[in-house]
């Protein structure tokens, strides 16, 4: 099947904007950076990347008969409140595991933010003491297994809607936009940026990007400090969304490109470099990035310009995936 053989249900405004970096750009001295906005992609609840993903997978939820989503992330996860939304938008019900992922003393950290807006949607949040790990966890299962038992007819999405059979799907699609604009505004991106923690968003990149005729390296920047982990996931689901959409050759290892070195050493807690790249990026373009992913990924770009591992004359596009929710999370950072 090809990509756009795959029924797409719209939760998004079309195509999220991409504008230029010029003081950012300027004050690196290096390559001309770009962004591309999924913070702004919808109106539901502030969009972000999980809301392009669920754009391939609510078709299937709607076929299943499914009248709850059900869903788990740390406290603050983005991808949470993004299921809440659609769930509100589908009039489903939305059931999320919330679990204590990030050992960050803010007090308020269960109660504002992301977590807010999910309650406020009429989320049924649970929250779960155990600590941070991508894959499939027995307490989600529980969810599921529970809403059943109540005589609901759930709908599972894993962890950040990447170990879903169809979670690389949009940012499949994601690449065949970028191309898409580059025609109109008449640039080629040599060089693509994006925050790496579950892989789907990265992992569909490398897949729809593949299947385009120029060349162009496309760079996780790994946030989840289990680096192995997000890096073996990212290749499966690559692998696996190429051949979803009849790729027709496979994936080398060179095109699976996760970046370690700017996480620190835990998720979501931000170092020197993440808090750096924020106030960098809010005081020169007035662009606000969160410290748990896009915070991280900028120090990365950041550096990879200033070593020139990303040459002065290239054109990088830095994809914003949303986040900055969770900066209610971190008030003790910035007073
Ligand atoms: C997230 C993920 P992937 O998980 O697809 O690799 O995306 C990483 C990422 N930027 C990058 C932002 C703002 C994100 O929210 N967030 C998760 C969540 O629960 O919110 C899945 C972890």
């Amino acid at each position: 099947m090809a990509l756009s053989d795959f029924e797409r249900y719209p939760l998004t405004f079309g195509p999220s904007p991409i504008h230029d970096l010029p003081r950012l750009s300027q004050h690196l001295g290096g390559a001309k950076i770009w962004a591309k906005r999924e913070d702004v992609n919808s109106g539901l609840a502030f969009g972000g990347n999980k809301t392009r993903k669920l754009e391939y997978i609510v078709p299937d939820a709607i076929a299943q008969g499914a009248d709850t989503l059900v869903s788990i992330g740390g406290y603050q996860s983005n991808h949470t409140r993004q299921v809440a939304a659609v769930a509100a938008k589908l009039g489903m019900k939305a059931r999320l595991v919330q679990e204590n992922w990030v050992d960050w003393p803010d007090p308020l950290s269960d109660r504002v933010g992301n977590i807010q807006l999910s309650r406020i949607m009429g989320a049924d949040v649970r929250l779960d003491k155990a600590g941070f790990d991508i894959g499939i966890r027995s307490s989600w299962e529980q969810a599921i297994k529970e809403v059943e038992d109540a005589g609901g007819k759930p709908y599972p999405i894993p962890a950040g809607a990447s170990e879903h059979h169809l979670g690389g799907l949009g940012f499949a699609n994601w690449a065949y936009e970028v191309q898409q604009q580059e025609q109109e505004l008449g640039i080629f991106f040599d060089t693509i940026i994006v925050c790496t923690v579950t892989g789907s968003t990265h992992a569909g990149m490398i897949a729809g990007f593949a299947g385009q005729d120029r060349p162009r390296r496309v760079i996780g920047i790994d946030a989840s400090a289990t680096i192995e982990k997000t890096r073996a996931q990212v290749a499966r689901i690559a692998r696996h969304t190429a051949d979803l959409i009849d790729l027709g050759r496979e994936l080398n290892d060179e095109e699976i490109d996760v970046r370690e070195g700017w996480a620190g050493d835990f998720y979501g807690i931000p170092v020197q470099s993440t808090l750096d790249a924020i106030h960098l990026t809010g005081s020169l373009e007035g662009m606000i990035i969160d410290p748990v992913y896009e915070g991280k990924s900028m120090a990365g770009l950041i550096d990879l310009v200033a070593s020139k591992d990303i040459p002065a004359d290239s054109n990088v596009l830095y994809a914003h995936l949303g986040g900055q929710l969770a900066l209610n999370a971190y008030s003790g950072l910035f007073r």
